[in-house]
């Protein structure tokens, strides 16, 4: 249940609890200037209500006569500030133990506790910010990577919410028609393919959007053996995973977060898999299953100096049920990648019988020299358009897209039902008038 935090007055740690130089304090409401300067003395100041917007104020927080901490004030008033309330910032030292005593003595004048969404919520009530604009506040200070970054502070500043209030604006201005709305004649749809005209794009930035915010998994599968581990050592540029000479190495799977044109993915190895009679092979070799069945992205990696046999074929037999499996998350669609590694040894694989089963061209690699991976990451970001131009709309959470899909098909009846009566008139004319 959302509690109103329209007129209270809220009191939040906006730094990371931990030993820093600062920590950081906001109080926002109505109160927010009066439960200050009870605790404020200030050196050149006496009563914040006369304080000037975006000045530091040198100071201490005072309990009776004992000082607690040296500490720098802002205000904001509420005509400019973020809540749309008056705000006092009070950097205080960092350090769990001052900062808190600063806040509970905050909070034991009067102010709610409440985190940053606190603050958040407080400035969408006032309409100072939208839901989209808190989604894209959340998630920028999780960014892993530059353009993850850059497009979340372009949607932060409005670039998506911008498109949702022309369509608005579109609806009301289609509410000025005689008798509203509800009476405008559904053949007269041009503003209904406005609105079409600008949702539809959106919907196909999504699957680049939500690869930002929630990166897609790319599982690392082959036989033991193959050179797995090597390969992601390669690609994350440090030697991370064990690799070693004898089959089995890798029996736990480990990812890692890795950046590709960009792009954010959780890339993770596993164990390689085989039949087995050994207890501890056979788990791990479940847990391999366990992560394919939630990959997003399979890199299928196979050794150029070995030749094909039965547990390749095993690879293949469980890449084809992953592949058509139902569980698949909209959206993401599952690609799978294949790899020849060892490329830099005589070759004894057969290559045909991977490129006849696996419908997409095979990678040939040498991950040991770290030898042809821009194929492979081309692959990897090709469904994405990874030229993002500043300022452009994008949607980057579950959220979004199934309310803008909702929205694109309530769309579409419309146009569907305006195209319906455009063709009724047809059939009357030509039924009246042509013979
Ligand atoms: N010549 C050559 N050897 C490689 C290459 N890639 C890996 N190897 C070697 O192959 C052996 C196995 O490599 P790993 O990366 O441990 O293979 P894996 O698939 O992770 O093996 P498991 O964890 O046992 O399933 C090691 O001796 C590697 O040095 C390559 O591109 N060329
Ligand atoms: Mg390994």
């Amino acid at each position: 249940m959302n509690i109103s935090l329209y007129n209270k007055t809220i009191a939040a740690i906006v730094t990371p609890l931990g030993e820093g130089g600062i920590g950081k304090i906001v109080v926002s409401g109505p109160e927010s200037l009066n439960i200050v300067n009870k605790l404020f003395e200030g050196k050149h100041i006496k009563d914040l209500c006369d304080a000037e917007n975006n000045k530091l104020y040198y100071g201490h927080v005072v309990n009776g006569n004992q000082r607690i901490d040296e500490v720098i004030l802002n205000v904001e008033k509420h005509e400019s500030s973020f809540t749309g309330e008056d705000i006092v910032e009070i950097n205080c030292h960092g350090g769990i133990r001052i900062l808190m005593r600063v806040y509970e003595l905050i909070i034991s004048h009067g102010a709610k506790k409440v985190d940053w969404e606190g603050l958040a919520a407080q400035a969408i009530e006032k309409k100072k910010i939208d839901a989209i604009q808190k989604e894209a506040l959340r998630e920028l200070v999780t960014s892993r990577t530059k353009l993850c970054a850059k497009v979340l502070l372009d949607q932060y500043k409005g670039a998506l919410s911008k498109i949702l209030h022309e369509c608005m604006d579109i609806i009301k201005g289609a509410e000025c028609f005689p008798g509203g709305k509800e009476n405008t004649d559904v053949r007269n749809d041009s503003f209904i393919k406005e609105i079409a005209h600008r949702i539809e794009p959106l919907l196909n930035t999504a699957s680049f959007g939500m690869a930002l915010t929630a990166p897609q998994a790319i599982v690392i599968l082959g036989k033991p053996n193959v050179g797995k581990s090597t390969l992601i050592n390669a690609i994350l540029g440090e030697e991370q995973m064990i690799v070693h000479h004898e089959p089995g190495t890798t029996r736990d799977y480990a990812s890692e977060i890795v950046s590709i044109a960009d792009i954010p993915f959780e890339i993770i190895d596993t164990a390689g898999m085989r039949k087995t009679e050994d207890m501890l092979e056979s788990m791990s070799i479940e847990m391999t299953r366990e992560q394919l069945r939630r990959a997003d992205k399979v890199l299928a990696v196979f050794d150029n100096s070995k030749p094909f046999d039965h547990e390749d074929w095993e690879i293949l037999g469980a890449l084809k049920l992953w592949k058509t499996a139902k569980d698949c998350e909209m959206q993401r669609t599952r690609i799978i990648i294949p790899v020849i590694n060892k490329n830099d040894l005589p070759a004894q694989l057969d290559k045909k019988i991977i490129e006849s089963q696996i419908a997409s061209p095979v990678c040939y690699i040498s991950a040991q020299k770290k030898e042809g991976l821009d194929v492979i990451y081309e692959k990897l970001v090709q469904e994405f358009d990874t030229c993002y131009h500043p300022g452009t709309p994008v949607v980057f959470n579950k959220r979004q897209f199934y309310l803008l899909s909702r929205a694109c098909r309530t769309l579409q009846t419309i146009i569907s039902r305006a195209a319906a009566i455009r063709e009724l008139e047809d059939i009357f004319t030509e039924c009246l008038w042509e013979t």
